[in-house]
């Protein structure tokens, strides 16, 4: 079947869930945020890849519905893990291009928070490069808005798109994620480790916290505290996981 047939039978048939990631405070340990990652268990087919499914979704316009129903969803969940955890949590979603240039993606929002119960500083939204690469006259608007009702703006895979520095500048962000592909060879590689350096000193200076995706070693961990960045995303501190399999957890991170 194709792709697209699949994945309209997937959103009737309710086969896509949303796992999440635990981030951590590299000085303090505690669990600070989760980034909200959408799953597909395909009845026959089993798990597919986000990879597979969403650039078709983004070209359908599919993700629309998607992305509102992520939205929705870890605007609740995070409700439900706070009241488990006692502690406040932000949730990161991802947002795709033609979800953000729908229309009204600000009101959009604010709304989803509202109709869930949370207040907009639980919320996070990780926005791409490429999305500001497309540099629509409302953007700058949509996101100041959200900004200012409180919700947290990041920069995400930072240094892999077209990054420009005048982004930073332009657009109200207050976490900036570098990318894992440079996280990968921080502990040997000098000019990785020139780079990440770099970009958490310049970070600093706009007053942006930092994100280091992709930690999958205690090495590369170290390496970040001893350079100052702030929070650490990898396999290394946990997986992308079920709600189920995070509750189950919560104690640990209390
Ligand atoms: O776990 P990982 O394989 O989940 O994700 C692969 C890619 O899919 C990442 O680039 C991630 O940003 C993207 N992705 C995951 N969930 C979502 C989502 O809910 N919306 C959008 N737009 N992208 C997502
Ligand atoms: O593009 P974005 O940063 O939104 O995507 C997050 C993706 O990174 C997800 O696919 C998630 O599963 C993946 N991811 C998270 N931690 C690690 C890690 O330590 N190593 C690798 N290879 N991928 C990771
Ligand atoms: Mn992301
Ligand atoms: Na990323």
């Amino acid at each position: 079947l194709e792709m697209v047939t699949k994945l309209r039978k997937a959103i009737a048939n309710d086969e896509l869930s949303v796992h999440y990631q635990p981030l951590f405070d590299i000085a303090t340990g505690n669990l600070v945020t989760l980034e909200a990652l959408i799953r597909w268990n395909h009845p026959k087919e089993g798990w597919i890849a986000p990879d597979q499914f969403i650039p078709v979704a983004e070209e359908t316009g599919l993700i629309k519905d998607i992305g509102d129903q992520v939205l929705r969803r870890a605007c609740a969940d995070v409700k439900e893990i706070m009241y488990r955890l006692q502690r406040p949590v932000k949730v990161a979603v991802n947002i795709s291009a033609r979800q953000f240039k729908d229309g009204h993606f600000d009101e959009k929002v604010l709304g989803i928070i509202a109709s869930q119960g949370i207040v907009p500083e639980y919320l996070e939204l990780e926005i791409t490069e490429r999305l500001l690469m497309l540099d629509d006259p409302e953007t700058a608007g949509i996101l100041r808005r959200l900004a200012k009702a409180g919700v947290s703006l990041s920069i995400d895979d930072f240094g892999t798109g077209y990054s420009s520095l005048s982004y930073l500048k332009r657009y109200p962000f207050d976490v900036l994620k570098i990318d894992r592909a440079f996280v990968k060879d921080v502990t040997h590689d000098s000019q990785s480790a020139a780079l990440v350096s770099a970009i958490i000193a310049m970070a600093q200076s706009l007053d942006l916290k930092v994100i280091a995706e992709g930690v999958e070693e205690e090495g590369q961990l170290a390496h970040l505290k001893k350079h100052g960045c702030d929070i650490a995303q990898g396999f290394l501190l946990g997986r992308p996981m079920s709600v189920a399999d995070l509750t189950a957890k919560i104690h640990q991170w209390q």
